[in-house]
Order: C-alpha cells, then sequence, then structure tokens
C-alpha cells in the first residue's frame, strides 16, 4: 500500500474497488465506517451489493470481469471534463500522452454494454474520485484474481497520478493483503524473484552481498511461482521438471485452481514435505509431515499490508505431549542437516541479521517494534527517530530511476472462459467472515464449525433460483468445464442473475474443483474469479444430504480431525 491503514479515516473519498472489507478484514472495514461518519464519501465498485456498497454514496455494480473498461473509462472522463492535475502530471510522472490518446475509445457510452453501467454514474464517480481533494483507492482480489489483473492495478494508480492523489496524507493506492502476514511473507523473500527486501536475485551486486553474507554461492535464476508447479511436476522436460516439493504453510490441494489438476501433480511427486500447524488436505499426500507451533506459540514479526512491522510474542506453551517445534526451529535444523549450519538462538538474532541486509528495513529494530508498536518500511535508520514512512512518494518522489510516476495505457481484455450454452453462467469466489482461507484453522474450530459448516453456500439470485427450481439450505450440484461440486443454495438479491458465487473454504463444496488455472502473465495469480458453469438441481435430496454426511467423515478421518474436535494424534 502507498498509505498505512490508519489514513483511511482521514480521505475525503474512498474508492472501493473490488474489496469487501466487512468479510475479509473487519477492523480495516471499520476505518472505512469510521471515514463515513466523519464525511467521507464513498464509491464502492462490486458486481454484488456487499456491505461497503449499503454505505457507499455510489455503487457502481459492474459486470464481472470489466474492470479495465471501466477504469479507462474513469480516466477518460477526467481528462475530458479538465479535471487533471496538471502541474502534478508535468512535474512528477511521465508517459500521458499516450494514455490520453488509448482512453479516448472508453468513453462512458461505449462502455455501457461491457460494463453494464449507466453513462452517468461513470461520469459522476470520476467527478467525485477526481474533485475530492483526498481522493483514496482501496482495492482487492476483485482485482487481483483475473488474468488480466496487474494492468488493472496500473489503470487505478493512472486515476491517482493523473489527479495528484499520490505523496500525501490520506490518499493514495491501497492493496488491502489478503492474509495477516502476507506482506510478511513477500518482504522476507519468499518469491520466486528476489531476496528478502525486495532485491532481485538477477542484479550481480545483489547477488554478490547476499553470497559475502552467508558464505555461499548463490543462483541469479528466477525460481518458479506457486502456481506453475502442476506444470513443472506434470509437463516440463526430465531436466527441467520439479520431483520434490517443499510446502510450508500452504495448502494448494484447497486453495489453487482447477484441483483435478494439482492432484494429479501431487500424485506425482516423488518426495512432498508438509510444515503446517493442521493436517490439511495436502498434508494427505506427504512423505514427510512436520508439525509447527502456532502463531502463538512463538515469537516473530508479521508485516501488515501497509508494510507496517509488528511483533508477535509467544502467550501460551504447545501442549506438553505435542510433538511441535517452531517454524524457524525447523528451517534452521533442516539446513544444518544438509551441511549449511544456522545456529539462531532467537528470533531477534534472524531479524538482526535480516534488517542489515535490507536497506529499506534496517531501521526497523525490535527497540523500535517495542517503542512504536508498528514501524512501516522504508525505515532506513537506526535513530530512534525515525519512525518509519506511513505513506509513500512525499512530494512526488516515485520509486522509478527517474523519480517520476509512469503512466500506463492498456486495453481492457474479457476473461478466459466465456458463458456458453453448456454453462450460461459466470462462477466466481470470494471470501465469508466466518471461516479463513484453506479453513484448516477454523474448520478445526467448533465454534465456528458450529456457526456454518459443510458443504459451504452458492449466492444465487432469487430469479435464477426460481428458474432452476432450487430452494434455499437445498443442495445442487454446481459444474464446470473442469469438474464440479455440491453445495446449498443460496437466495440473495446481493448478485445479479448472470451470475453466482461460493466461498473457498468448503472440503466437499470446494469450488477449486471448477476454476480455471488462467494466470495473469506478470502477477501469476489465477482468474478465481471467472469462469463458465451451471447449477444443476438434485432431485434425490436424501441421497445429498447422505452423500455429504459420508464425504464429511472421509475427509475428517483422512486429516485426523476427531470428530468432538481437535485433532488426533
Ligand atoms: N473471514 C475471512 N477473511 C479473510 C480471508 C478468508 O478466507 N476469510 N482471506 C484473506 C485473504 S487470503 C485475502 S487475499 C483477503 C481478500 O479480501 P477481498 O479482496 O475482500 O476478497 P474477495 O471477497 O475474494 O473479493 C472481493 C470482492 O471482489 C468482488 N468482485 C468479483 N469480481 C469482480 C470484478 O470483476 N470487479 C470488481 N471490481 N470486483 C469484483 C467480489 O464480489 C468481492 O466482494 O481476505 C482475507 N481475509
Ligand atoms: N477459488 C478461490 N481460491 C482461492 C482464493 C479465492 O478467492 N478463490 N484466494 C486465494 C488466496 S488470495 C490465497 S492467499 C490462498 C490462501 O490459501 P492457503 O495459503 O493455502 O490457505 P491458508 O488457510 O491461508 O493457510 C495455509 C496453511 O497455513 C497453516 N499455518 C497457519 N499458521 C502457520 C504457522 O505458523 N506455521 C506453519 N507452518 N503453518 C501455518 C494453516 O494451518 C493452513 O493449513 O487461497 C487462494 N485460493
Ligand atoms: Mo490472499
Amino acid at each position: 500500500m502507498s498509505n498505512g491503514v490508519h489514513e483511511i479515516e482521514d480521505a475525503k473519498l474512498l474508492l472501493v474497488f473490488g474489496y469487501n472489507g466487512a468479510d475479509s478484514h473487519p477492523i480495516v472495514a471499520r476505518r472505512i465506517v469510521r471515514a463515513k461518519r466523519k464525511g467521507a464519501q464513498i464509491i464502492c465498485v462490486d458486481p454484488r451489493r456487499i456491505e461497503t456498497a449499503r454505505i457507499a454514496d455510489l455503487h457502481l455494480q459492474l459486470k464481472n470481469g470489466s474492470n479495465l473498461a471501466l477504469v479507462n473509462s474513469l480516466a477518460h472522463v477526467i481528462i475530458e471534463e479538465g479535471l487533471t492535475d496538471n502541474a502534478f502530471i508535468a512535474e512528477r510522472s511521465h508517459g500521458f500522452d499516450e494514455l490520453k490518446e488509448l482512453v479516448k475509445k472508453y468513453s462512458p457510452e461505449a462502455v455501457a454494454d461491457i460494463t453494464q453501467i449507466h453513462p452517468d454514474d461513470i461520469r459522476k464517480a470520476a467527478r467525485l474520485y477526481a474533485t475530492s481533494g483526498q481522493s483514496m483507492i482501496l482495492y482487492g482480489m476483485g482485482v487481483c484474481q483475473f488474468a488480466q489483473a496487474v494492468n488493472v492495478v496500473k489503470g487505478l494508480a493512472n486515476l491517482a497520478i493523473m489527479t495528484g492523489n499520490f505523496g500525501r496524507w490520506g490518499v493514495g493506492i491501497g492493496p488491502v493483503r489478503g492474509q495477516n502476514n502476507v506482506q510478511g511473507a513477500c518482504d522476507m523473500g519468499a518469491l520466486p524473484n528476489s531476496y528478502p527486501g525486495y532485491q532481485n536475485v538477477t542484479i550481480p551486486e545483489v547477488q554478490a552481498k547476499f553470497e559475502k553474507a552467508w558464505g555461499v554461492p548463490l543462483s541469479n535464476k528466477v525460481g518458479v511461482p506457486l502456481t506453475h508447479v502442476p506444470r513443472y511436476v506434470l509437463h516440463e522436460p526430465e531436466d527441467k521438471k520439479i520431483r520434490a516439493y517443499y510446502v510450508f504453510g500452504e495448502d494448494p490441494a484447497q486453495s489453487d485452481p482447477d484441483l483435478n489438476e494439482v492432484r494429479e501433480s501431487l500424485e506425482k511427486l516423488e518426495f512432498l514435505v508438509v510444515q503446517d500447524i493442521y493436517m490439511t488436505r495436502t498434508s494427505q499426500y506427504a512423505d514427510v509431515i512436520l508439525p509447527a507451533t502456532g502463531w502463538n506459540e512463538h515469537d516473530g514479526v508479521f508485516t501488515c499490508c501497509d508494510r507496517g512491522f509488528q511483533r508477535i510474542r509467544k502467550v501460551i506453551n504447545p501442549p506438553p505431549d505435542a510433538d511441535v517445534l517452531t517454524d524457524w526451529d525447523i528451517i534452521s535444523r533442516i539446513s544444518t542437516a544438509m551441511g549449511y549450519p544456522m545456529k539462531y538462538k532467537n528470533t531477534e538474532e534472524i531479524w538482526n541479521e535480516l534488517i542489515d541486509l535490507c536497506p529499506n528495513f534496517t531501521g526497523a529494530t525490535y527497540e523500535k517494534m517495542e517503542k512504536y508498536v508498528n514501524v512501516q518500511w522504508p525505515c532506513r535508520s537506526k535513530d530512534l527517530a525515525d519512525k518509519g514512512t506511513s505513506f509513500l512518494h512525499k512530494d512526488g518522489h516515485f520509486a522509478n530511476p527517474d523519480g517520476k510516476a509512469k503512466f500506463s495505457a492498456v486495453d481492457w481484455l474479457p476473461p478466459t472462459e466465456k458463458e456458453n450454452q453448456e454453462f450460461p453462467l459466470i462462477f466466481s469466489t470470494n471470501r465469508e467472515v466466518g471461516h479463513y482461507s484453506a479453513r484448516s484453522m477454523t474448520g478445526n474450530c467448533r465454534l465456528l464449525r458450529n456457526l456454518e459448516d459443510e458443504p459451504g453456500w452458492i449466492q444465487m439470485n432469487p430469479a435464477l433460483c426460481q428458474e432452476l427450481g432450487v430452494k434455499e439450505g437445498e443442495l445442487v450440484k454446481v459444474v464446470s468445464k473442469r469438474g464440479h461440486c455440491v453445495t446449498r443454495c443460496l437466495p440473495t438479491e446481493r448478485v445479479k442473475k448472470q451470475a453466482v458465487y461460493m466461498t473457498y473454504q468448503w472440503w466437499i463444496g470446494a469450488c477449486n474443483e471448477l476454476t480455471i488455472a488462467a494466470l495473469d502473465p506478470i502477477s501469476n495469480t489465477p482468474e478465481y474469479k471467472y469462469c463458465a458453469c451451471r447449477v444443476e438441481k438434485i432431485k434425490n435430496q436424501v441421497w445429498a444430504e447422505k452423500y455429504v454426511l459420508e464425504e464429511y467423515a472421509k475427509i475428517r478421518a483422512a486429516m485426523g480431525v476427531n470428530p468432538k474436535g481437535g485433532q488426533t494424534a
């Protein structure tokens, strides 16, 4: 994020684009509500009538998959109506003329069919965004989980640059990143192309620096992104093939798209290690399982989505009979056994090595995290006066070599798989408040299971339910070109008739049986938000209910879950 989460409250306009904070990040959502109370206007861009839409001044209920058509049209209006910040564009950016040329054809009338939004509403949104004086964009998976994703992010950045909404308090562009520590995983270099601190493996000076620090020769080759692993296991030639796989805090057999292909690749692997705090769908394929302590059983640092480092502290001991170690201890022991001794005494030692190797993190010491609670990078000096950086690009200084922002001019592309006669509906997937991602954690919590349990729900417009003759709570079969699953019908006016929605937390109602592994070419994120499906009525509901119970018992037994809650040994 270019801004801090706490700055949300001070924005005068929030453009909430493909982000459902109320379910995904209730604490961030509270900041959106507070901003509203302080007088901020809110524009919500979402194909569903989510909670943010209910408090919004304007809800653009766009057609799924039309993001860039809409974003380019917003740029069109801002330019056409002379609402640009011309001084900022002239002094602090380049590439504007190309964008100006490209968006000429994106008048609100020209994109009305693609976006299903009335031209007047696009004009109104553009005016609100460009004229508030302090506009902030928050976006989420409704942007990222498309084959055209990175270019939409750049399109949103275009809007912020052309209106000068960068480099000040309460403006900017905020990808409200998913998990509590997904930003931290990236900061630490758990990416195929970088060392910690976003230092690219292909840069010779960077390679030399880490070789010197660690005393071993290092490769300058970019690794394999997670979503390419099935291809590397199944289809690459012998010399490139992945044969062993170490899965750490991830459950691809639940969370990756096109599960048929994922299962095939997990079966083909010669050796699979799973390091997790619970048994998962993936651990059922593992040769070795390394049980780790959970977040309250160890020390460490999390990075929030707004670059804020925060300490986490051990508050309880793992059960005395549990044969578990902390993740860092497991990694150290494996490294030592493989011939590279790691002898850390605690997490602070690891942290100090890290910050000394990463210029943007150097000032974020344990002492400062203790003192200030939250230290946002860049924080370059160990001096106590350097408290870190809430917002980036101060005074219009950007991280490009020339210090200027770069406009991007790209045309909208339709999603990969279109609805058709056999699969007439749009299939989209998202989150619900009571369960978390692959559900190995929340599915092991009896309280949360009491709130909501297998096989989950599919959100359908009541008119569609009527057409298909299905009622609330009835089990239905959902089918795509790649697979199917069974789940319950949930009629809701919040969604349009053309699209149905499932959450991806369910083991029986596993929506990733259906999703498509179409990837954005830059981020390699799959198009979880769009493929084609159909919903089938199940005539024999008694049989279907029995099927769900039996399947659930099988899955829980395979995962070693005790029927009374908790896990068996
Ligand atoms: N309770 C709970 N909280 C979670 C998680 C969880 O599993 N459970 N997961 C965490 C993780 S890993 C993440 S990444 C975050 C994600 O949090 P969010 O980004 O909020 O994720 P989603 O709910 O998947 O999608 C957001 C919205 O995108 C909309 N959308 C779908 N298609 C389009 C489109 O074409 N255009 C636009 N503009 N919008 C569209 C959906 O209707 C949805 O409301 O949540 C985190 N928080
Ligand atoms: N259809 C569909 N699929 C999706 C998405 C979607 O919107 N739609 N969203 C995608 C997104 S954005 C994400 S981020 C992924 C998330 O998918 P995953 O990352 O696979 O799922 P999680 O449940 O977040 O976490 C993975 C595992 O980490 C373990 N874990 C928790 N704490 C620790 C720890 O301290 N140490 C260790 N070793 N393990 C730990 C948990 O027990 C869990 O099994 O799903 C993706 N899949
Ligand atoms: Mo995520």
